[in-house]
């Protein structure tokens, strides 16, 4: 009786065009052999090992929506696929994708300069630069606008002064893509490219993460930092800035984090078929079944949804607000389906070896950053009935 679709039920692999399916594989290949096998050890001990970011450039997996500069010019529709991919090794490693393409490469490209997308941009899709963003600050968190640093205008370039907080991948970035108030312009919000080693910037990690182990996450500190002309976005104003980048990056943990609740549904099956408990397959019982049709169905249903923004990107006319609700949507329902897998794991769902716990844990993470799952709540809320309730 049973289904050979069960994991497909509303048949996405048939909405996805050859080249789609194709990259999807490729992905799903390279992540089960490159990534799955050291993950275990990588989130025990607190490490992220930097060539695993050359890896994903080998495979042409960085930047992978730009045209041109050493990047593979995908659709957004694979971008999201490569996430899921990703996502189901570890959220953490789709961190380090996500940021060095949507957040770092894809600011590069659109709001830089030839000049410096030339320098940065082939680097940073082979990996060997990595990348890293600097938004939110200590006290700024949901609310970036309330940011303190500072950009000061001086001969040939700006000087700029404050810290960033809670930055992935800042630890060992190569290239620091930050936004600072410009005191030249009455404070409006601008964006800088930042390298490692100029005089006055450090990154120090911030230890003692219990989720996104993975993954390394720092501070960017900037004590009068120059930074030349040329490596100011000359255009883009505002917030409207980095929210450009948070879109992709957001509509890619839509499908990421699906990823990563694949993988606890499909453990969780595979657990309750194989664990007897009163002389029967756990899967055997009604509530074990009805929590697998409960993963399924948002899963399933979550995929359409990310499916059909991707295909909205793709044809260009999009809304950031559709972005929200499958971002928002897809993290909480991934966040409740780990955690439903590791209580079906009964005590081994705890332990690191079934990985269950690991997802659940991360996955904490990824419904807090890019925006909460309550600040996108009030983004959806402010769109349908034009009143503002964040303040
Ligand atoms: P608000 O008045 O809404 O907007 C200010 C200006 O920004 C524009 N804007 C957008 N533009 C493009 N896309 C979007 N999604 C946009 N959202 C807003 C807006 O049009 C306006 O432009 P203008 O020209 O009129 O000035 O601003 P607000 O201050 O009321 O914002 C409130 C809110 C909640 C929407 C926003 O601040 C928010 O989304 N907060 C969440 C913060 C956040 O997502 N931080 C992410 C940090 S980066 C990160 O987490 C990386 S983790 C990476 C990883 O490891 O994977
Ligand atoms: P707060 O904004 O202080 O929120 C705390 C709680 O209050 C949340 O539940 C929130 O939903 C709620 N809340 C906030 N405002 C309201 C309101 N108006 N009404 C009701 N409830 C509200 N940032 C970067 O810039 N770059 C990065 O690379 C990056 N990587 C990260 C990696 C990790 C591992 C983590 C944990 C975070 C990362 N972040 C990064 C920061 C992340 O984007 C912020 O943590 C997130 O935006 C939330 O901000 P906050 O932590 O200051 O929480």
């Amino acid at each position: 009786n049973e289904l050979s679709n069960w994991d497909d039920i509303l048949l996405l692999n048939d909405q996805l065009s050859e080249d789609q399916r194709m990259i999807r594989d490729m992905s799903h290949d390279f992540c089960q052999q490159e990534l799955m096998p050291g993950i275990l050890m990588a989130n025990r001990e607190e490490n992220f090992d930097p060539n695993i970011m050359r890896k994903f450039g080998e495979v042409g997996l960085l930047g992978a929506t730009i045209n041109g500069y050493n990047c593979s010019g995908v659709d957004y529709v694979s971008y999201g696929l490569v996430a899921r991919e990703v996502e189901r090794v570890d959220s953490g490693y789709r961190s380090a994708m996500s940021v060095q393409s949507s957040l770092v490469m894809h600011p590069i490209y659109k709001f830089g300069n030839e000049e410096t997308k030339e320098k940065y941009l082939p680097k940073l899709a082979t990996g060997e630069y990595i990348g890293c963003f600097g938004l939110t600050e200590p006290d700024s968190g949901s609310d970036p606008a309330s940011m303190k640093t500072r950009a000061k205008k001086v001969d040939g370039g700006y000087r700029l002064t404050g810290s960033k907080m809670w930055i992935t991948n800042s630890p060992i970035a190569d290239v620091f893509v930050v936004w600072a108030k410009n005191e030249a312009e009455d404070n409006k919000i601008c964006g800088f490219v930042l390298e490692k080693g100029m005089a006055g910037l450090s990154a120090p990690k911030i230890e003692g993460k219990l989720s996104l182990r993975s993954s390394i996450t720092g501070e960017i500190v900037m004590d009068n930092v120059f930074v030349p002309e040329q490596n100011m976005f000359p255009e883009v104003r505002g917030l409207k800035g980095p929210f450009s980048c948070l879109n992709m990056a957001r509509y890619g943990i839509s499908f990421g984090a699906l990823g990563a609740a694949e993988f606890c549904w499909h453990a969780a099956r595979q657990y309750g078929l194989d664990r007897k408990q009163f002389d029967k397959p756990l899967a055997q019982t009604q509530l074990f079944q009805t929590k697998l049709a409960n993963m399924q169905t948002e899963i399933t249903l979550g995929l359409q949804g990310s499916l059909r923004v991707g295909q909205i990107i793709d044809s260009g006319d999009w809304d950031p607000t559709m972005i929200s609700l499958v971002k928002r949507n897809n993290c909480g329902k991934s966040l409740d389906i780990a955690r439903m897998a590791r209580d079906m794991h009964g005590g081994n769902g705890i332990a690191d070896e079934f990985h269950v716990i690991r997802h659940m844990i991360n996955l904490e993470t990824v419904n807090t950053y890019e925006g909460t799952y309550d600040v996108h709540g009030l983004i959806l809320g402010r769109a349908q009935t034009g009143l503002q309730a964040f303040y």
